[in-house]
């Protein structure tokens, strides 16, 4: 049967803070802070036991090997020799956040049945523009049976940021659906890292039906603002669109565009009035995972702790579930370390829908598993990174052997 499966990066050892990325205000207000990687994997397991206790199907994408020498050699250089700018850029430890891996099209999407995935180039921002070959060769595991077709990345220079500026409108997630792709204009003091061109190939690379889906622009003040995904401003599940007043260029023309095309859409917006973007932004509101929760009928946000130490945030959200609309519960859990360099609950996770048994196993985690992957994290894990260890080669070494330990513990030595 096909269903949601989230697909959440595991926080890797070289998790730190180095304000590389224009436009995420709170990746640039914590560089140069101490990272805690240790920490930061853990509450992001946390966060998978919390979403398997609501009964949702939960995977995972493994880190990828960092800091990355081999991108540094096509650079000409090495870990010793790199300036520091590309030493950093060598280590992040990006790829945790699973929603900037690919875009999916599941399988009644699409022409010919398949579920389609696009590895993300993520070209804008130079660490992340090297994360498509290690995710790739993931994908290819993970999906390799034939009910899916995993596709390399969009050529440079489109940029393209995968499912965090991409949404589905459904009546299940098993139903044919509307997908709506946004995209930005460049132009601004903040990049614009979704364009057009990217995701007009990945639409029609994965045979989707021009009926069944729109195109559309992204704020510029939304993106000057500091919503540098559309993810950071709104989210969809199966016929809710949950969205902030300010998301897309000309509101009035986006939203008729989606009751046209998908009429049962439930839109749930959030005023200015009542929320301005800078709480949005600052909150993470829309940066909750909207999901579908199987034991009620419901549906629930997995929000970050910081949508509840809002005010204008929190007070908005006890009205809406109080009323009678298709959102009915509030779970906040805490992914304080991630939120810092701008990666909330849905940053982290990558939304597949297929049936599970055509995933491969060890990329799909129960409770035991992920006791598992704690017990790695807790012994291995760097407990802290300055900005000043990145030069350090025990630490090269301490985080080789970390990641080692993890895929020797997952069977997924084939990543070594
Ligand atoms: O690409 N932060 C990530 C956060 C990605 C969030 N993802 C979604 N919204 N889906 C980014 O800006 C900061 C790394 C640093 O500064 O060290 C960073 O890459």
């Amino acid at each position: 049967m096909l269903t949601e499966i989230n697909f959440d990066g595991i926080i890797g050892p070289t998790h730190n803070y180095a304000g590389l990325s224009r436009g995420n205000i709170a990746s640039a207000s914590h560089a140069g802070d101490i990272s805690q990687p240790r920490a930061a994997a853990l509450q992001g397991i946390e966060k998978m036991r919390h979403n398997l206790a609501l009964g949702l199907l939960q995977g995972f994408l493994v880190p990828l090997d960092r800091p990355d020498v081999a991108w540094l050699e096509t650079l000409g250089t090495s870990l010793d020799g790199a300036e520091p700018h590309l030493r950093a850029q060598a280590w992040s430890a990006s790829s945790m956040w699973a929603a900037n891996a690919a875009t999916v099209s599941p399988a009644p999407d699409s022409g010919d049945g398949k579920c389609h995935l696009t590895v993300a180039n993520l070209v804008t921002m130079p660490h992340r523009s090297h994360e498509w070959q290690g995710t790739l060769a993931q994908l290819r595991i993970a999906f390799a049976d034939p009910a899916f077709a995993v596709h390399g990345p969009i050529p440079a220079p489109f940029g393209d940021e995968g499912a965090a500026n991409h949404m589905r409108l459904c009546r299940g997630h098993g139903a044919p659906g509307l997908e709506i792709f946004v995209y930005g204009v460049g132009g601004g003091r903040f990049p614009a890292r979704q364009h057009l061109d990217a995701s007009k190939a990945i639409a029609r690379r994965h045979r989707l039906d021009p009926a069944r889906t729109l195109f559309l622009r992204q704020s510029d003040v939304a993106i000057q603002g500091g919503a540098f995904h559309n993810d950071v401003v709104a989210v969809a599940n199966e016929h809710v669109l949950f969205t902030h007043q300010s998301a897309f260029h000309d509101r009035e023309a986006a939203h008729a565009e989606i009751r046209a095309a998908f009429p049962e859409v439930e839109i749930v917006e959030v005023p200015t009035a009542a929320v301005s973007l800078a709480d949005a932004v600052k909150s993470y509101l829309f940066n909750a995972q909207l999901v579908s929760l199987p034991e009620s009928g419901g549906m629930g946000l997995v929000l970050p702790t910081e949508a509840k130490e809002t005010p204008a945030v929190w007070s908005w959200l006890e009205t809406m579930v109080a009323g009678n609309g298709p959102i009915r519960q509030l779970f906040p859990v805490d992914v304080r370390q991630s939120m810092a360099n701008g990666g909330g609950p849905a940053c982290l996770r990558l939304r597949v829908v297929a049936d599970p048994v055509s995933v491969d196993p060890r990329f799909l985690a129960d409770e035991a598993k992920l006791d598992r992957v704690a017990a790695v994290v807790a012994t291995h894990w760097p407990e802290a990174i300055a900005p000043g260890d990145l030069a350090s080669a025990a630490l090269v070494a301490d985080v080789r052997k970390a990641r080692a330990a993890l895929l020797e513990a997952l069977e997924l030595t084939a990543l070594l």
